[in-house]
């Protein structure tokens, strides 16, 4: 018979061994994407409800971004990986030319995009010294990663809309980089 001393050691492995499992496979690194939870709203007929982790497994570009606020702060160039804002309009249903894209946030932020910005035209570009420069192509995306890790809550993740370029010394308006993104709507003018 085994001394009762004994078996609370026996008894304490186990118990650790279990711990360390659950802990390893709460922060492996598709866990920890997965982890934050969040739901992006795409407004169509009929509505459509997108987690982080569906929202990973979609096709994923990625580029430059380099934002200039109203008040002339540059914020990069960091690269960043998301989905086209230009799939997620398809996977809401579409947009025809003359609809609006509205793109919302937690905190009532809005930004509207016509049909144009969704194929990266009509923005304004900056090179370094805040001077126009002629726009070269660009992208709007709802990213999720900065610099290979998920975007921070304080930088405007999990989601937020980002203008890249494939060159990281192109300044685009801070304006549209919606941060906390929730719902993405179609509607008409
Ligand atoms: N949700 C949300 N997104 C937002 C804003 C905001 O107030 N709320 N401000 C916008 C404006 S006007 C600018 S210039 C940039 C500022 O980005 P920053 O906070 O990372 O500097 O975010 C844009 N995205
Ligand atoms: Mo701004």
């Amino acid at each position: 018979m085994i001394p009762v001393h004994r078996t609370y050691p026996i008894l304490l492995a186990v118990v650790l061994i279990g711990a360390a499992t659950f802990v390893s496979g709460c922060l492996g690194p598709t866990a920890a994407a997965d982890e934050v939870a969040w739901n992006l709203t795409l407004a169509g007929n009929p509505e459509t409800v997108l987690t982080l982790a569906e929202i990973r497994a979609l096709p994923a570009v990625e580029g430059y971004g380099y934002s200039v606020s109203t008040v002339g702060i540059k914020y990069g160039p960091n690269r960043y990986r998301g989905v086209l804002l230009s799939d997620l309009v398809e996977t809401a249903g579409g947009a025809g030319a003359d609809d609006l894209i509205y793109v919302s946030a937690e905190d009532g932020y809005l930004w509207v995009f016509d049909t144009a910005q969704l194929r990266g035209e009509e923005f304004f570009t900056f090179d370094e010294n805040l001077r126009e420069i002629p726009a070269p192509p660009l992208n709007v995306i709802l990213a999720y990663d900065r610099d290979g890790e998920p975007l921070a809550y304080e930088e405007g993740g999990p989601l937020r809309l980002v203008v890249i370029t494939e060159s990281p010394d192109v300044i685009t308006e801070g304006s549209p980089w919606v941060k906390w993104v929730d719902r993405i709507e179609v509607r008409g003018k």
